[in-house]
């Protein structure tokens, strides 16, 4: 499928899809919300791909919702718009999903990153939440995703202060996997994108689904459904081939089933 705001790529078992707005410095309109939630779940339901990169140019990760596009909404009009179901179609996708952020990533392009499962900066990204500047507040997850990767110190300097995050105090607070240097920072997404894209499929899903479990139930639920995953697997070829192959001391085939 043809698209008009984002580009889509595909590196061996990575699905690659970026943000290209570049004049507008790759700002989320509808559209592109749109073609980005298209492209995500393609990928998901294509079983040669086994994980996901989004990225935008050098310059910006994406530097929020499109102000000029929803300027003069009403609440009514933000009620309805494509902007949340997006952001929930993006957490409802089964694969892995790394965010290569480089330059702003503010709003609702912080959200955007913080939606991903794994996040790798170059030296140049800066963590927003600069809403507060126009009179609103984060609405895509910025209030809770933020709170509970940084803490609630931060996160309030963050959302009512508009304090902005380098890179290394991004890695420093947990809200990153990595840095790399700007020319770097992509490729070092793909590499860690196509190592897990290279794991047991079944596990992997099972694994993401588990972690994000930990943020939105309590202890003893999230460590029986961990269990529940855990003992599932042991019906898996994957985990017999697993298991047979470290016995054997040779690598492991995985099929997915
Ligand atoms: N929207 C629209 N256009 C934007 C934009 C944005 N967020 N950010 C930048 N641009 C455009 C600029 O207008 C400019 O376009 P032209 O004037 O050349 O046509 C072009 O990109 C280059 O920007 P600048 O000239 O401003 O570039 P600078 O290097 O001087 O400054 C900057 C870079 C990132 C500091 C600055 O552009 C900036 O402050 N941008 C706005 C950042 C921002 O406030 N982001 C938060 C947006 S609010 C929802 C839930 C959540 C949300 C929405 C709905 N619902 C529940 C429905 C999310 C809201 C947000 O994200």
């Amino acid at each position: 499928m043809p698209y008009e705001t984002i580009q889509v790529e595909i590196h061996g078992r990575v699905g690659l899809i970026r943000l290209n707005r570049p004049k507008a410095l790759n700002a989320l309109n509808s559209l592109l919300l749109k073609e980005l939630a298209v492209a995500l779940e393609t990928f998901d339901a294509d079983e040669t791909i086994g994980a996901l990169v989004i990225t935008g140019n050098d310059t910006a990760f994406a530097a929020g919702a499109d102000i000029k596009e929803m300027a003069g909404a009403s609440a009514v009009e933000m009620l309805e718009s494509d902007f949340i179901p997006t952001f929930d179609r993006i957490r409802g996708i089964k694969k892995p999903v790394i965010a290569a952020v480089s330059g702003w990533a503010l709003g609702g392009g912080s959200e955007l990153a913080l939606s991903c499962d794994m996040i790798v900066a170059s030296e140049t990204a800066r963590f927003g939440q600069p809403e507060i500047n126009i009179g609103v507040i984060p609405g895509a997850g910025g209030t809770q995703r933020l709170a509970r990767a940084v803490g609630k110190a931060l996160a309030m300097e963050m959302v009512l202060n508009n304090r902005a995050l380098s890179a290394a105090e991004a890695l420093a607070h947990g809200l990153v996997n990595r840095v790399a240097p700007v020319e770097r920072y992509l490729e070092e997404a793909l590499t860690l994108a196509a190592e897990v894209a290279g794991r047991a499929p079944i596990a992997i899903r099972l694994g993401k689904e588990a972690v994000n479990l930990a943020f939105e139930t309590s202890l003893s639920e999230g460590l029986a459904a961990e269990r529940r995953a855990f003992n599932f697997l042991f019906a898996t070829e994957d985990q017999k081939e697993g298991m047979a192959a470290f016995v054997e001391k040779r690598d492991p085939y995985w099929r997915g089933r």
